[in-house]
């Protein structure tokens, strides 16, 4: 039998498994092809495939066959009960140290899982997130590996040769321990909910409190990408936004208002509510999605439910642009300051180590949330990889007050709009807990210990005869006595 040549399988060849495997194949790689269907095996083969050096199978088996050890073989399915169904297709033909990565969307309780049983049985398991879709995979996504660590130095050079790079570092790293990759993706996922709702309000804004039409917003999000919120998303909305409809009427109006989401941005928010992150922002874009679909019903409200009295803006135009963009540059370091928040409490939690320069160093490019930010936080962590949130680094510090009065007037004066900006409120309304030395939680303890029984800790230096600190309110006589 021939000696085989494969660097590397991939299963799956639908959208994001073909651009993948092309972009491996321009790096120097020769990759197999394998997918459950064996007919688009031939049809990737003869087309996309053809005059390439990647190889096809039409089983597991041959496609086992066809790999050098330790064999490395992608998974880029339907993600669920189709990644179990491979993993124990696989297993029988693979050999101690041989690797299985995992690059769809799975959700990250179930790479921990797969992780643990794959090690058992001498296996590695690798679960990595994967993003830029289908433009990232073909020409570099940001990739996004963690699992069996002995897995990283197997894969690295394929997996940082085919990630997007950026100043001539590759977006890709390993990430941590067990599913830890796909954590992370879930994350970013959820980022990308927050960052799309934040340019969404501000557009809400822009055209409804300023009235401006779609080609003035247009020019003032391309504006806005000459300077620090130069990213990807602004610069896709300006595109969008000028995109005209063949009456030549802008296209985005015509769209109907009802959001759809495949979930991962609820799972960042469930896992904030699991890990008792306050991740609000993140939470708010994904209840601004629901609220979006509730589309009847909201006509039926906005029959019967009047808000403020329509004024005509009579301030500075230009302030108030200026002022947005700050608010909207002010809410994003918020985003991202939960969002890094719940990764390092994850982290703690379940005995991972995350890098978190390195994350958003792989979040710089190949992905939707690819921005010149993202090098800021990579700069931030790598001055102190412990800091706690990105409001203790004196860049974002700085940044946050210098938003503020703009951030403050924008909230305002869409509250008296009566324009909802859930988003830039929830960051706004963190920002002020999270610079509060006290929070009014001291009554809710209060309350809890009326009603519950629950006690409550004393503050340091209000001891007295009846409070000792750190006690058990229910062994003093103050005990239920304010009932
Ligand atoms: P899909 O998510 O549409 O999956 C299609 C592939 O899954 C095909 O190869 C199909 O085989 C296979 N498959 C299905 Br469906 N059910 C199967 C089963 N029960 N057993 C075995 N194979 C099964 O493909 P995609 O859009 O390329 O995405 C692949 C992964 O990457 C997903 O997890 C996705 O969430 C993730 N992802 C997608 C994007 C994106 O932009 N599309 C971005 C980032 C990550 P068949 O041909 O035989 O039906």
């Amino acid at each position: 039998m021939s000696q085989p040549v494969g660097d590397i399988g991939l299963i799956g060849l639908a959208v994001m498994g073909q651009n993948l495997i092309l972009n491996m194949n321009d790096k120097g790689f020769t990759v197999v092809a394998y997918n459950r269907t064996t007919s688009k095996v031939d049809a990737f083969l003869a087309n996309e495939a053809k005059g390439t050096k990647i190889q096809g199978a039409h089983s597991v088996e041959e496609l086992v066959s066809k790999l050098k050890r330790p064999r490395k073989i992608i998974l880029l399915v339907k993600a669920g009960p189709a990644v179990d169904d491979f993993i124990r297709q696989l297993e029988p033909h693979l050999e101690k140290g041989d690797i299985i990565i995992d690059g769809g969307n799975s959700h990250y309780p179930d790479t921990i899982r797969r992780s643990k049983e794959l090690e058992s049985k001498g296996l590695l398991f690798v679960g990595s997130g994967v993003s830029g879709g289908e433009e990232g995979a073909r020409y570099g996504p940001s990739l996004m590996p963690g699992g069996s660590p002995a897995a990283w130095p197997a894969i690295k050079e394929i997996f940082q040769a085919t990630a997007a790079q950026v100043n001539g570092e590759p977006c890709c790293d390993w990430v941590g321990e067990g599913g830890a990759g796909h954590y992370v993706k879930m994350v970013h996922n959820g980022i990308e909910y927050g960052d799309m709702q934040l340019i969404a309000e501000a557009y809400d804004i822009l055209k409804r409190g300023l009235g401006l039409h779609e080609d003035e917003i247009a020019d003032i999000f391309n504006n806005w990408n000459k300077g620090v919120l130069d990213s990807f998303l602004i610069e896709i909305t300006a595109n969008i936004l000028k995109f005209k409809d063949d009456d030549g009427e802008p296209l985005v109006p015509k769209i109907l208002d009802q959001a759809g989401q495949k979930g991962t941005g609820k799972w960042t928010a469930i896992a904030a509510l699991d890990a008792g992150m306050p991740v609000t922002l993140i939470g708010e874009a994904v209840f601004a999605r629901c609220l979006s679909s509730l589309k009847e019903e909201r006509i039926r409200a906005s029959k019967v439910i009047a808000g403020p009295q329509k004024e005509a803006f009579k301030g500075d135009k230009k302030q108030f642009i200026d002022d947005l963009e700050q608010a909207l540059y002010a809410s994003k370091i918020i985003s991202y300051t939960q969002g890094f928040m719940l990764m390092r409490q994850t982290a703690k939690d379940l005995g991972w180590t995350l890098n978190y320069a390195g994350i958003a160093r792989m979040w710089r490019g190949g992905c939707i949330i690819k921005s010149v930010f993202l090098g800021d936080i990579a700069a931030a962590y790598q001055k102190n990889s412990n800091l706690e949130s990105l409001l203790f680094d004196d860049f974002f510090n700085k940044a946050a007050h210098k938003a503020q009065p703009g951030w403050r007037r924008i909230i305002a004066q869409a509250v008296l709009w009566g324009i909802p900006t859930p988003a830039f409120s929830t960051a706004l309304a963190f920002f002020d807990g999270y610079r509060s030395e006290v929070v009014p939680a001291n009554l809710l303890q209060a309350q809890r210990d009326y009603f519950g029984a629950h006690t409550f800790r004393v503050v340091p230096g209000k001891e007295n005869t009846k409070l000792k600190l750190g006690e058990d309110i229910r062994t003093h006589q103050l005990d239920r006595s304010w009932r």
